[in-house]
């Protein structure tokens, strides 16, 4: 298939620092950079539910857009949900306000995994791709354009226990229960994960970002068995795929919140993602250390900090940056920012994050 033609890039500074490559000033994006904080999303929230504005390419770009006008970031990301994939495997998805993502029919048992269909990726999440390729136009080439998913077992345990919990009991539950089945249904989500990034890089996504953000569940064992063996078939299979299509490779960061020390140097040292996420309780001068010199790294300061006072921040990213090192590193917070996080908060990180 012949590659869409987009707007020339004038910032790849993400995509050097993800190729390893070095840089003359640090790149920064923000997980949930589009986002309740900013009126603005407020503003379009208001006239649309959560889903109209993923499945509706005008709008998701706009939104996509929004805190690249505001802020001098180095990236945007698509502006969609991880529970997509569920939606479009037959589940329904609710986006209640105040409570997140609940879904009323979860997976109870093995004998409901019948209610669950292979998508057509490419028909059935071609909004994703239309809003890719809008967003990727109306960029200009500004900054690159990430594309994402959730992994297997973070959808997995969202399709069990039917929302968010503090806990994901039912969802780990399964894993002793129904090994064989949960593998079944792992398996059955990676399949679609796979189509899903390779839909979103042919529709112009130049980075992609992996997100797992339910690894703080599993002890090592249960990584390796029910997380790394997918985050790694994930990898591969997207690389195959787009080289049989004849369409180049894009970097890919995996992003395992609260995986183990011995998780994540099992996954950077396994070399199957070029870039690592960590939330912000890995002290990362031990990361540099455990992890191996040729892993990118990414993060992560604790969203938190940004309740802090403007110099504060500024103080504290700087820090940031001179314990993970100017090169092999792409600065972001630890986890998504919180939506009632003051903007001014998010000037001074950029600002802190650009002056080093
Ligand atoms: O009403 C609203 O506006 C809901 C708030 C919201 C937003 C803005 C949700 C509900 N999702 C999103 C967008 C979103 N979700 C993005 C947009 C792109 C960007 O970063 O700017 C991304 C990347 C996600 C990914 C996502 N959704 C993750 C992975 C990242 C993470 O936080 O670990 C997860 C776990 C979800 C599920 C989800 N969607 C929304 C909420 C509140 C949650 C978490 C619920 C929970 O488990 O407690």
């Amino acid at each position: 298939m012949a590659q869409i033609e987009f707007p020339e890039l004038k910032n790849d500074l993400i995509l050097k620092a993800a190729k390893g490559e070095p840089v003359e000033r640090i790149p920064i994006w923000i997980m949930r950079q589009a986002g309740r904080y900013l009126p603005e999303f407020q503003e379009i929230r208001s006239k649309h539910d959560f889903f109209s504005v993923c499945q509706t390419p005008a709008l998701a770009s706009e939104v996509t857009l929004q805190p690249i006008k505001r802020f001098d970031l180095d990236a945007s990301i698509i502006f969609s949900d991880i529970l997509v994939i569920p939606q479009a495997m037959g589940l329904i998805v609710e986006m209640v306000p105040g409570t997140g993502p609940v879904l009323p029919q979860p997976i109870k048992d093995p004998s409901d995994l019948i209610r669950l269909i292979q998508p057509n990726v490419e028909k059935d999440l071609k909004y994703v791709g239309d809003a890719i390729t809008l967003t990727r136009h109306k960029l200009e080439g500004k900054v690159p354009l990430i594309g994402f998913t959730g992994a297997a077992w973070t959808l997995m345990s969202y399709m069990i226990q039917g929302g968010g919990s503090s806990t994901m009991t039912k969802a780990r539950q399964w894993l002793y229960k129904y090994p064989e089945e949960s593998h079944k249904l792992l398996q059955m989500i990676t399949d679609v994960i796979i189509d899903y990034l390779v839909m979103q890089v042919k529709a112009g996504a130049q980075l992609l970002q992996v997100f797992e953000s339910h690894a703080d569940f599993l002890n090592d064992e249960l990584f390796d068995n029910y997380s790394f063996k997918y985050l790694k078939e994930i990898s591969e299979k997207v690389r195959q795929r787009l080289k049989e299509e004849n369409i180049p490779e894009v970097p890919m960061i995996a992003f395992p919140k609260g995986a183990t020390m011995n998780s994540l140097e099992i996954l950077a040292k396994s070399k199957t993602y070029e870039v690592l996420g960590l939330d912000w309780t890995v002290n990362p001068i031990e990361a540099r250390k455990r992890f191996g010199s040729d892993i990118v790294l990414q993060g992560n300061l604790d969203p938190c900090t940004l309740y802090a006072s403007e110099e504060e921040i500024i103080n504290r990213s700087k820090n940031m940056v001179k314990m993970f090192g100017k090169t092999r590193y792409i600065a972001n917070l630890g986890h998504g920012i919180q939506p009632d996080t003051p903007i001014a908060s998010v000037t001074a990180l950029i600002k802190g994050i650009h002056s080093v």
